[in-house]
């Protein structure tokens, strides 16, 4: 719950779809992390979390869970409009495709380490370019989603939001984007994964740190 960014998007997702499904945690912390992966294989070619069994059919995607989870519940879950369905699912997609790789050292991993270092200056741009594509959203929408109503897009984002804001991403110049990230991260599900992750060992990862040394970080 506290390294696994991709099985917090599908468990949102499927709650708020209000699907009943028993949770299965997998250990991906080294070396377990192979011996349990590899378990997962047995069911999902894909072998990575999350994956979901519905006892007729294994969905081993996160984005396929959502995806699902929307249908579950008649789709409440994106825009009735059809431009606005795509473009919610274009930010879900930039989000599962590649959008990690902005402040990639700032894991979610590291949204759970007592002590935080501050962003690089790569990593302040990286946060300014996405606040601001955030604002522009919750300014066309109206908010106070993404999307007006809640949907996959802003369940996507979900893990993103947290591990920036844990870092003290300034939000001041993005009001519109203040009042989401505070919005969502008092949203009762996210509370509810957070509440446990946070009582977690913290999974370290060596590149937090420029040199890998740790815990002697700067307090951000
Ligand atoms: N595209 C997959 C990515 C899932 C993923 O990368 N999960 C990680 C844990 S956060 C994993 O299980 N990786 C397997 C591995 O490293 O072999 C999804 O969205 O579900």
């Amino acid at each position: 719950m506290n390294a696994s960014s991709w099985a917090m998007r599908a468990w949102l997702a499927l709650r708020a779809a209000g699907y009943e499904f028993d949770e299965e945690l997998v250990d991906i912390r080294k070396p377990q992390r192979f011996g349990n992966l590899a378990r997962i294989g047995k069911l999902s070619p894909a072998a990575s979390v999350p994956v979901l069994d519905t006892g007729r059919t294994v969905i081993y995607d996160s984005i396929a869970i959502m995806e699902f989870a929307n249908d579950v519940c008649n789709g409440a879950l994106l825009p009735t409009d059809a431009e606005a369905r795509a473009h919610a699912r274009s930010v879900a997609a930039w989000q599962h495709a590649g959008l990690s790789s902005i402040c990639h050292r700032i894991s979610f991993e590291s949204a759970f380490y007592p002590v935080k270092r501050a962003f690089s200056p790569t990593e302040r741009a990286g946060c300014e370019r996405l606040f601001s594509h955030y604002e522009a959203l919750l300014a066309r929408y109206s908010g106070p989603f993404l999307f007006g109503a809640i949907s996959l897009a802003d369940f996507m984002h979900v893990p993103t939001v947290i591990r920036l804001c844990r870092h003290g991403a300034d939000l001041t110049r993005w009001p519109r984007a203040r009042s989401w990230t505070d919005t969502l991260l008092h949203h009762t599900l996210v509370v509810e994964w957070m509440r446990e992750a946070d009582t977690l060992a913290p999974v370290w990862l060596e590149d937090y740190l420029p040199g890998g040394a740790w815990p002697a970080a700067p307090a951000a």
